[in-house]
């Protein structure tokens, strides 16, 4: 990398260079004195040589305020060299032993130990831990944990680790200690620690074995009745992990900590999880569905790590996708299992579409296996985590369900107890089947998202199908070799709209694929990709009526949403008239066979940035212009139909406002999709409709919806409702976090003109603390979102979010390097933004003292 010569914070750790540990450390002891200003933490680490070799002892350290250094008893006359210690070793085995002192309080970066609400809490992943103590901060080297924790007891009157509690014991100055110890070896980016005022819902599992599992859920005593959703997800996901994979839970107690103050979702700590709180408080009057889902699901995604993850771990970081990939497509699993399957599916292709094409197709496109990094905490990404479950849910669909569970206890059997490599995943997926994936292995090579082009030709009861592949140039790899896909596909008679013949799964593995049908009864539409067995862009070229048949027709849920986002494209993609959207809502909303749940979904246009996504250069203005055109017409061409399904899903729901059941979920999805269209069309019936609902709401869900409704609306004659439920919402929900920031992204992604100053105006708010990641995400991330008004022409949304990020990357790297990633798209705008863009970009890496994060992210949206 060029930049690496001109700077050496940016030198790249590469794969290719991958040594096993020199000292392995089996064992180890922390004796840990809490407190907020000044944590003293003593270590005890039994080291064993690993393999024949005289190098000495190198360890990890960050900001330690180092006071004793020991080997074997002795004090030891090396001293830290900035961030490594570095130990000549007689012998094969030793006993390594420092004190250090560190600051809690002090520390805005959130990773190591820090403190949130008074509370103490670590985050070791994946370099944290050297930011508590020296050690080979690197996770092949595994270890089993005794910690004593101590603390003031009235402070701290609760002490959580990873492991098997030991007995607690009072001591003398109003001080408390325990200890924890953890009988699984592990790295260490999977230690944790909890200090603090806690109370906990707690419950009980009873595991395959018959072990009894003490569950508990800790956060501030007013929370704990908001954790009842998380509660019932953890036990489903433990049942589901028996069920599905034949994995047990493996110690006697499970603890989750939900805090306010986190740099990601939540994090898989042995024995104890720790969570965004976003992601377990949940209830009724202040989660909205999706909430509840999202809840749900990362509850899952943390419990489902203790084995893919904890119990067979990575050997490097280059090997993330191995946990986060497998993880996040057992998560989608569970949430499908659990609610409506094409729903899910869809959501999670939306969420796909929406931030890993983007960066699949940008100068930060990366394979899911990366090959080199500079900062590690950058390569979180939608690549690894989304993109990463996608090819393990191809390798579902090469080996079917029998085949892949072949495949997992292969794995689990082989490796439990091992930090392996995605090599090693792949290797017991083919020794379990007898099978052959090396070209399978390119997905874990190549970055970007391949296309297919597909033409169907038919002469009589013959058709010929002819499938090309390709994939694009990624930076850094401008030469790509076709991939090992499984692509499903089915017939759709043109005349009956039903599905002709079986549906197949086409494994795709050259360029170019034919296929042939014969004695086919009429004349047929390809109905592709169905399901979205492969993650890549499909090219049809099919016309806009065949495209609005199949949303009428296909009997593949997902295959007839996706033929009207094809649809949408093709009409939003010129100044073509939108009839035939309004044509297809209007058939969707009357088809009787579908329900309220997947109708939703699929009347709702892509977004202006997945619109934008599908062209060459992203036309800001006329993707606005046109999006709304076709809003608008779909709003007044059915506002009697929008009325009836307004009314008639809230009829559905009386009585069952707050149900959680799909049906409920479906009402008030598509009650809400109408009162958004309503108030689009701009009638004061559907301003009083909106506000009243505002007002009457028993649900987050609904509330927000009314709320963000009339927030959206440029009427003049909604301008009074809209002052008054933003002032109202902020008022009734002060000092709820989660919900506080919904009130900020409301206002950041409005479609609304003056959204600029708005944010401005809102960067000015007291409420607004940019020090926590989730307030910062909801005003400065979310406004990064509103694709028109963030690139407004002049350049002043580029100019506020660079601002921002520089600002912030003092207090919290992790949080100013996710603010770089929309500057990064500059090529795909006119030249006008793409300089503005670039200019903030060049500031950025200009700034003074910026961090290896923010500069790694920039200098590569640079290159
Ligand atoms: N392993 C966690 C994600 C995670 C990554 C980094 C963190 O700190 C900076 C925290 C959590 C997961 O996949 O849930
Ligand atoms: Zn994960």
């Amino acid at each position: 990398m060029a930049e690496s010569r001109s700077n050496p914070q940016l030198a790249a750790v590469r794969l290719a260079d991958y040594q096993p540990p020199d000292w392995l450390v089996p064992d180890i002891e922390l004796d840990i004195r809490l407190d907020a200003t000044r944590t003293v933490v003593k270590a005890r680490l039994h080291l064993r040589r690993n393999g024949r070799h005289d190098r000495p002892l190198v360890l990890d350290g960050h900001g330690l305020e180092t006071r004793i250094i020991m080997l074997n008893g002795k004090g030891c006359a090396n001293w830290p060299n900035g961030d490594t210690l570095t130990i000549p070793v007689d012998g094969d085995e030793a006993v390594f032993e420092t004190e250090v002192v560190i600051h809690p309080s002090r520390n805005t970066r959130l990773m190591g130990l820090y403190a949130s609400e008074g509370r103490l809490v670590t985050q070791c992943e994946a370099e944290g831990f050297r930011s508590i103590t020296w050690f080979p901060d690197r996770p092949d080297v595994l270890s089993r944990y005794r910690v004593r924790l101590e603390a003031d007891k009235a402070l701290y009157p609760i002490l959580l680790s990873n492991g098997d509690r030991g007995a607690a014991r009072d001591l003398p100055g109003g001080r408390h200690e325990i200890t924890w110890t953890d009988p699984w070896p592990k790295p260490s980016y999977l230690f944790a620690l909890v200090a603090g005022q806690l109370a906990a819902l707690t419950d009980e599992f009873v595991t395959m074995n018959g072990r009894r599992v003490q569950l508990a859920i800790w956060t501030a005593a007013a929370d704990v009745p908001r954790c009842a959703h998380a509660m019932a997800a953890l036990k489903a996901s433990m049942e589901f992990d028996e069920r599905v994979y034949g994995r047990e839970y493996d110690l006697d107690e499970f603890n989750i900590v939900a805090v306010a103050d986190f740099n990601a979702g939540a994090m898989e700590n042995k024995g104890l999880n720790i969570f965004n709180s976003k992601y377990i408080l949940a209830d009724s009057e202040t989660a909205t569905d999706m909430d509840f889902d999202a809840v749900a699901g990362v509850v899952a995604h943390e419990y489902f790590h203790n084995w893919t993850g904890n119990r067979v771990t990575c050997r490097d970081w280059f090997q993330l996708s191995l946990k986060e990939g497998l993880t996040v497509f057992r998560d989608q699993q569970f949430s499908a299992d659990q609610g409506s399957a094409a729903v899910k599916r869809i959501d999670d292709v939306r969420a796909l579409r929406a931030v890993q094409f983007p960066e699949d197709s940008g100068p930060l496109a990366h394979p899911i296996r990366p090959d080199h990094y500079v900062e590690i905490a950058n390569f979180y990404t939608a690549t690894v985590y989304n993109k990463g479950a996608e090819v393990i849910r191809m390798l579902h669909a090469l080996l079917g369900v029998d085949g892949f569970r072949r495949g997992t206890d292969l794995y689990f059997d082989r490796h439990d107890g091992e930090a392996v490599t995605c090599e090693d995943w792949l290797k017991a997926m083919e020794d379990a089947n007898g099978i052959d994936l090396k070209q399978f292995r390119r997905w874990y090579e190549q970055a970007g998202t391949p296309r297919v082009s597909v033409t169907l030709t038919q002469q009589g009861g013959r058709a010929e199908l002819v499938l090309r592949q390709t994939v694009p140039p990624t930076p850094g790899q401008p030469d790509k070799q076709p991939v090992h896909m499984p692509f499903r596909l089915a017939l759709i008679g043109r005349t009956s709209g039903r599905r002709i013949g079986d549906e197949q799964v086409v494994e795709l593995r050259e360029a170019v694929t034919h296929l042939t049908f014969a004695d086919l009864p009429e004349p047929v539409l390809p109905s592709l990709n169905r399901g979205f067995s492969a993650p890549v862009v499909v090219e049809a070229d099919t016309a806009r009526a065949d495209l609005a048949f199949l949303a009428a027709h296909d009997d593949d849920p997902f295959a007839r949403w996706e033929a009207f986002q094809q649809l949408a494209l093709s009409v939003l993609g010129s100044d073509d008239d939108p009839a035939p959207l309004v044509e297809a809502v209007r058939g969707t909303l009357a088809d009787p066979g579908l329900d309220a749940a997947f109708k939703g979904e699929a009347v709702l246009l892509p977004t202006e940035s997945f619109i934008g996504d599908a062209a060459t250069i992203v036309d800001v203005e006329a993707i606005h212009r046109r999006r709304e055109a076709a809003r608008m017409a779909i709003a007044t061409g059915l506002e009697s139909e929008w009325w009836a399904a307004y009314e008639r899903e809230r009829t559905a729901l009386a009585g069952r406002e707050t149900a959680l059941t799909p049906e409920a979920k479906g009402s008030r999805r598509l009650a809400n999709v109408a009162l958004s269209y309503l108030v689009t069309a701009g009638s004061d019936r559907a301003f009083a409709a909106a506000e009243t609902q505002y007002h009457a709401a028993l649900t987050m869900t609904d509330r927000l919806a009314a709320l963000r409704a009339l927030v959206n609306s440029q009427a003049t004659t909604a301008q009074g409702a809209r002052a008054a439920v933003l002032a109202d919402f902020h008022q009734r929900f002060a000092g709820n976090n989660d919900v506080i920031d919904k009130w900020f992204s409301a206002q950041a992604l409005a479609n609304r003109p003056d959204v600029l100053d708005q944010v401005e105006r809102l960067l000015k708010h007291p409420d607004f603390t940019p020090s926590n990641p989730n307030r910062l995400r909801s005003l400065v991330g979310a406004f990064a979102a509103n694709q028109r008004w963030f690139h407004a022409a002049d350049g002043a949304g580029y100019r506020l979010l660079a601002d921002q990020l520089i600002a912030v990357d003092r207090l919290n790297p992790q949080s100013a390097a996710r603010l770089a990633v929309p500057l990064g798209r500059w090529r795909r705008f006119d030249a006008v933004r793409a300089a503005l863009m670039r200019a903030e970009l060049e500031r950025i890496v200009a700034a003074p003292g910026m961090s290896k994060d923010v500069l790694e992210m920039a200098s590569r949206a640079l290159a």
